[in-house]
């Protein structure tokens, strides 16, 4: 943007990520911000994730493979990586949650949240389990049955009294079970307004909360509802208070869209919407792996840093969190290395980024000469 020989610097204003952008003329037309002069301060990056992620190592073809073991422990191993937060499924903060009354519910909560404070770990988000219920085997919030569709929305909205106990602002929505198997079985344009619906009621019981809605574009299901980051804001634009619905991105389930996720954090950006990122990876079209950040596609997975950086995510708070499962095979002794080694990774990924030639890259995208950046890109990855 900012053009050869006559692009003269002439203001500046506060950039809203904690940043100064700086303004060029373009043209004769009037003034555009710059893309390419804006002087942020680095963000210093904040970790977590959840106790889903220290997973036993059960899949559809076999039995676990390590012991089950307690949430304290789980904690406990979280806080010896040095990770800042923790994030929680409605049951994960209590358990059994639909036999416990409204009181058990507050009682069970305020115990954790004492255990998170003592530890000094915040509570990133925490999500409605749907998936596992046998009323919501047809779909939760977009189940043909009624009653079905009923118990979805109070369970979600006892999933934000919880997010309240645990003074978190941030429910995710992964959409499991929204969807079809076969196509004839449900009514997509209903389900568009069944969605609306039920983040409308969620909504309206807490008017702080904040719903981030995670897309994945198939499994469990055939086919999502929510597939991909345009539809979730299209979806937010629909609800009652649009500015309080946003989005999660997780690195697999763009690469299961066979998308690239930097792409579509820089167009969740765009919108602003961009509040909670699951860091992972995928070695291609097949079942959802949550691989070690990075592990399948370094390349991919810097492009998603440089993709943040520019963004300034993490500057309002926001968490970096790893979507990540041990490898099956993993012995207890490693039990937590897929955690350790994901944030290595991003940390070093995000070195590469804010050491990336930028200028000789800019040079070359002048030039055209792709060829040249590409090896640019593959250099700078490999070090000297
Ligand atoms: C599965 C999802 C799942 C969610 C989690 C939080 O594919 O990535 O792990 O992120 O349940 O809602
Ligand atoms: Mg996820």
């Amino acid at each position: 943007m900012t053009g050869k020989g006559y692009s003269s610097l002439i203001g500046r204003s506060f950039f809203p990520y904690g940043g100064i952008r700086l303004f060029t003329r373009q043209g004769p037309g009037g003034f555009l911000p710059s893309q390419s002069i804006v002087i942020a301060m680095e963000t210093t990056y904040k970790f977590c994730f959840g106790p889903w992620n220290l997973s036993e190592g059960q899949d559809p073809y076999g039995p676990p493979t390590r012991p089950a073991q307690s949430f304290d422990w789980k904690l406990e191993q979280l806080k010896q990586l040095g990770f800042d937060a923790m994030m929680f499924h409605d049951d994960d903060a209590v358990p059994d949650i639909d036999s416990k009354s409204d009181a058990q519910l507050k009682a069970e909560s305020l115990e954790l949240k004492k255990k998170l404070d003592d530890g000094g770990i915040a509570a990133e988000i925490v999500a409605p389990r749907l998936w596992f219920d046998p009323r919501t085997i047809d779909g939760a919030y977009t189940s043909n049955d009624p009653q079905c569709r009923k118990y979805a929305i109070e369970r979600s909205l006892r999933c934000i009294d919880v997010a309240n106990h645990l003074d978190c602002d941030l429910i995710v929505l992964w959409l499991a079970r929204e969807g079809s198997y076969i196509r004839e079985s449900k009514d997509a344009r209903k389900c568009v307004d069944y969605l609306v619906e039920a983040i409308d009621r969620m909504l309206a019981h807490d008017d702080t909360i904040r719903i981030a809605i995670e897309p994945k574009p198939h499994e469990p299901m055939d086919r999502a509802s929510i597939p991909t980051i345009g539809p979730a804001i299209a979806l937010a634009s629909l609800t009652a208070d649009p500015r309080r619905v946003g989005a999660l991105i997780e690195s697999a389930h763009a690469l299961l869209a066979n998308l690239d996720p930097a792409d579509e954090i820089d167009f969740a950006c765009s919108f602003d919407k961009l509040w909670s990122i699951h860091l992972n990876d995928q070695n291609g079209l097949k079942f959802d792996q949550d691989k070690p950040f990075g592990s399948a596609n370094l390349r991919v997975a810097f492009n998603q840093v440089r993709a943040l950086e520019r963004n300034h995510y993490g500057s309002r708070g926001e968490f970096v969190a790893f979507d990540v499962h041990p490898f099956r095979p993993t012995k207890v002794e490693h039990w937590t290395a897929h955690l350790d080694n994901s944030r290595r990774t991003f940390l070093r990924l995000l070195e590469k980024a804010r050491s990336y030639p930028e200028a000789e890259a800019q040079k070359l995208i002048d030039e055209r000469n792709y060829a040249a950046l590409d090896q640019l890109v593959l250099e700078h990855l490999m070090g000297s």
